[in-house]
């Protein structure tokens, strides 16, 4: 395959931008090789500078649920754009962005809408923090909710389970306030709590996991954390951002019905332009200024552009809620046929499933938490990333991350993903 004019680009955007990428998993440092710069989309397909098309599975991370570019959002926003990209004033369709959201997550009473997942997810903390008066987090080991400083932290070692940082630059002080539970483990989070009481403003979880590649909440687990932090007048944080929309039109919390007190939201909710939202009790959401003391904000949040593209997004959706059996139908077919190829060749590795989410673990265990889903073999990962990519599938340069099925995924486009994944696990073997 030509990548030469990807090299070429690779070469110069590292004199200007820190590792040639503007986020370090497009760098392809978990697979090796050059990432491939990318021209255009459309539908299920990415062409990249060297012409070479590829059928993706990435869907810039999460949020091309309908594919690239589809029409009905593009006509969005060049009817959006002909009035003006932004004002830093309120608009109507910050409105009509907030009641659909509050119609179709019926835990989400009331939304504040934001730029990016990290942004939701640091504000849902001092959101927390500030209603509650209570300084201390909970997260789990795996879970990924963006760059803030509280959450690049993982377990400490030693009884106590203070997390250390994850990245230079966090402080011992952010570390010391966030603690790290064991994801699916409820008797990790009686520990922390008790060794904590009544020190624990949050816990926020990735309901289904995305970012140690996909895990499912076990029913048991997530209800009695529902409980825990009922009784232990704890905020209960679920992480939507890859999950909501994604899973059902009322996310994650729709298939495992749980209401959590707050969500975070991302990807599919700006139809491909830069939003976050976090929102839940109104009780909570009325903490944050200008109606209460909790301080946020943001210039270009709420901006028009991205307002009409997350509306057209989320408008689809509550108008063809048949979509995820559309999804559903896609997905199971793509995971049948994953899984053929794995029995053929005597392997046993993992496919981690939740709708059109999943992960192919190079594990011979099953994957339901962090321990065991850094089992997987990485490098094997890396070989079989390269011979797909090869084949013109684009997965996720990165073992521990989701692929997502997106309603433009057409049956051509499995089927030769399933006889590349033949062909791709044969040779990633010998
Ligand atoms: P952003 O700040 O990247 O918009 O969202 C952070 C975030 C928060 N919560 C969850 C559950 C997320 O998955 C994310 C971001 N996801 C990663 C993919 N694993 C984004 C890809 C990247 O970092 O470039």
């Amino acid at each position: 395959m030509n990548t030469k004019k990807s090299e070429q680009l690779f070469d110069e955007a590292k004199k200007y931008i820190p590792g040639g990428v503007n986020s370090p998993v497009r760098a392809f440092k978990s697979v090796g090789g050059t990432p491939h710069f990318i021209s255009s989309g459309i539908g299920s397909k990415m062409i990249d500078a060297d012409g070479n098309e590829f059928i993706d599975y990435i869907g810039s991370w999460g949020p091309h649920i309908f594919g690239h570019n589809p029409e009905f959002i593009k006509n969005a926003l060049m009817a959006a754009i002909e009035n003006g990209t932004s004002f830093g004033a309120p608009t109507e369709i910050e409105i009509k962005m907030a009641k659909l959201i509050t119609e179709l997550v019926p835990s989400v009473e009331m939304v504040r809408m934001v730029n990016s997942g990290t942004e939701a997810t640091m504000s849902a903390i001092r959101a927390a923090r500030g209603c509650t008066g209570k300084e201390k987090i909970i997260k789990f080991e795996g879970c990924y909710h963006g760059h803030g400083d509280f959450f690049l932290i993982k377990a400490g070692s030693g009884a106590l389970t203070f997390g250390v940082p994850t990245s230079p630059g966090v402080t011992k002080g952010n570390a010391a306030d966030t603690l790290v539970a064991d994801f699916n483990n409820i008797d990790s989070v009686k520990n922390l709590i008790s060794q904590n009481k009544n020190e624990i403003a949050a816990v926020i979880i990735e309901p289904v996991v995305g970012n140690m590649g996909t895990v499912r909440s076990n029913d048991l687990f997530i209800r009695e954390l529902r409980n825990i932090c009922s009784d232990e007048k704890i905020v209960l944080i679920f992480d939507e951002v890859m999950t909501g929309f994604r899973l059902a039109k009322g996310g994650a919390q729709e298939i495992l019905g749980i209401q959590p007190d707050l969500s975070t939201f991302g990807k599919i909710i700006g139809g491909g332009l830069p939003v976050g939202a976090y929102g839940g009790k109104k009780e909570i959401m009325e903490m944050v200024s200008p109606s209460g003391p909790v301080y946020q904000a943001g210039t270009l949040s709420g901006n028009p552009l991205a307002m009409n593209a997350g509306y057209a997004s989320l408008s689809y959706i509550k108008e063809n809620p048949g979509i995820y059996k559309i999804l559903e139908d896609k997905s199971s077919y793509l995971a049948a046929g994953i899984n053929d190829a794995i029995k053929s060749c005597g392997k046993k590795f993992q496919i981690n499933r939740v709708g059109s989410m999943m992960t192919l673990f190079f594990t011979e265990e099953p994957v339901n938490d962090f321990n065991s889903a850094i089992k997987s073999d990485a490098k094997l990962y890396a070989k079989y990333f390269h011979e797909m990519l090869n084949r013109g599938i684009y997965l996720p340069p990165a073992q521990f991350e989701a692929f997502f099925v997106s309603t433009a995924h057409s049956k051509e486009d499995l089927d030769k993903t399933i006889a590349a994944n033949f062909e791709s696990i044969k040779k990633a073997y010998n």
